[in-house]
């Protein structure tokens, strides 16, 4: 089939709650997709981060299959023989307590929210259902109704109500703002370490570092959404390390699985987990045995093929060369890592027309509020290939 056969096919058989750009890949392999045609592209978005590792890591893939023909899924009603080593890989790379294993990232942050809400009440004394969680303007945690009720995107929120209570935003970045907003009843503050969705959006120096010491005087659970920014993206395993300070609950998924499986997971490093008790909370697929195969090859390769330390100096790089950069165009360019970003002018056009003229030369990019662009490549891209980048960007920004 052609490229427009394909997309005929989605378009007239699938839900319309997407808007791609028009190319139908077919294969992958490190930071290279190719599409029916067999065009090449280097993937700037890597799947919104969850192909960290590479598309097609041959060693992951090698862990699935290997585990695939032994054991898929148990469910959690007996045990396996991948999921403890799974936990203690987990808790050895984070210096974390507990684990619990979910699938999607949705599903790991509704697992914190339920945790944190128990601890309120069962620990910290908070009167029944009057638990609140802070959370920040602009935050992006996934699209369940509980979540979507505290986003601040009339786009993930309209038409869904009615809304679950017990959430309040204060603006991202502000200390001060987080100190004033709590009362007796907050049991939490959830928020992304840098804001991908938002546009990449990285706190002013020192914020976690003050919202872990508010929370620590308040007695409040520092939860940190790393979905996105965990896993080696920001140049460091956990975003958190970049301000030398340790969440109570970190969320990760996407790249646990080195994109082969939807494996997610919610880490404690107090206490705080112990308040679930048996049947009180999981899922089917929940730590199964072949997610954590997976999982631990996706963690290990990481290490092995030192990702992480190339994030950092291939991050560097990229955002050092992008400043360079000038051009009428372009109000700002962010990063940390490989987790970068340039924001246009919002008066030159959408964002959206730069990502396919940057798909005429090669890379595929995604654009996010009208006038950003993101770029997250792979960890495993090579110098070299950040110049196509960067020569690429340069071609389609109008003399
Ligand atoms: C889509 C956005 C990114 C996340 C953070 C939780 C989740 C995500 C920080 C939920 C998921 C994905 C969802 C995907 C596109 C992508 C996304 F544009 F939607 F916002 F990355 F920025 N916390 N982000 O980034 O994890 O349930 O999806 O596994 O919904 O289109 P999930």
């Amino acid at each position: 089939m052609k490229q427009d056969e394909f997309i005929g096919l989605e378009d007239q058989f699938g839900a319309h709650n997407y808007k791609p750009l028009d190319v139908v890949l077919s294969r992958g392999k490190g930071v290279w997709v190719w599409d029916v045609d067999g065009n090449k592209y280097l993937d700037c978005l890597a799947a919104y981060s969850a192909v960290n590792q590479g598309h097609c890591h041959p060693k992951i893939m090698q862990a699935m299959i290997d585990q695939a023909e032994k054991l898929t899924l148990t469910s959690r009603a007996f045990r396996n023989d991948q999921l403890g080593p799974f936990y203690k890989d987990l808790c050895d790379l984070t210096h974390s307590h507990k684990v619990l294993p979910m699938n999607s990232g949705a599903e790991a942050v509704e697992t914190a929210i339920k945790t944190v809400r128990k601890w309120g009440y069962t620990v910290k004394g908070v009167e029944e259902d009057q638990a609140e969680i802070i959370v920040c303007d602009n935050n992006f945690h996934g699209r369940t109704i509980s979540i979507v009720s505290f986003s601040t995107d009339e786009n993930a929120r309209a038409g869904f109500g009615p809304f679950t209570p017990g959430f309040k935003c204060i603006p991202f970045g502000d200390a001060e703002a987080l100190e004033a907003a709590i009362t007796d009843n907050t049991v939490a503050f959830l928020v992304e370490p840098i804001q991908g969705e938002a546009g990449v959006m990285i706190p002013p120096g020192g914020y976690l570092k003050k919202a872990r010491e508010i929370c620590d005087r308040h007695n409040i659970v520092l939860i940190l959404d790393e979905i996105q920014t965990g896993l080696g993206r920001t140049g460091k395993l956990l975003a958190e390390e970049h301000e030398g300070i340790e969440a109570d609950l970190t969320i990760i998924g996407k790249a646990l699985s080195g994109g082969f499986y939807p494996v997610s997971a919610v880490l404690s490093n107090t206490e705080v987990m112990n308040v679930l008790q048996p049947g009180e909370h999981g899922s089917t697929f929940g730590g199964n045995p072949l997610a954590c195969a997976v999982a631990r090859a996706a963690l290990q390769v990481l290490f092995d093929e030192k990702m992480i330390e190339n994030s950092y100096q291939q991050g560097n790089y990229f955002l050092n060369e992008l400043k360079k950069i000038s051009h009428p165009h372009i109000k700002e360019v962010r990063g940390r890592g490989l987790m970068l970003a340039i924001e246009f002018h919002p008066e030159v056009g959408g964002a959206r027309a730069y990502c396919n003229e940057l798909k005429e030369h090669g890379i595929l990019a995604k654009d996010t509020h009208e006038n950003i662009v993101r770029f997250a490549p792979p960890l495993v891209i090579q110098r070299d290939e950040v110049d196509m980048i960067l020569d690429a960007i340069n071609k389609v920004l109008p003399l």
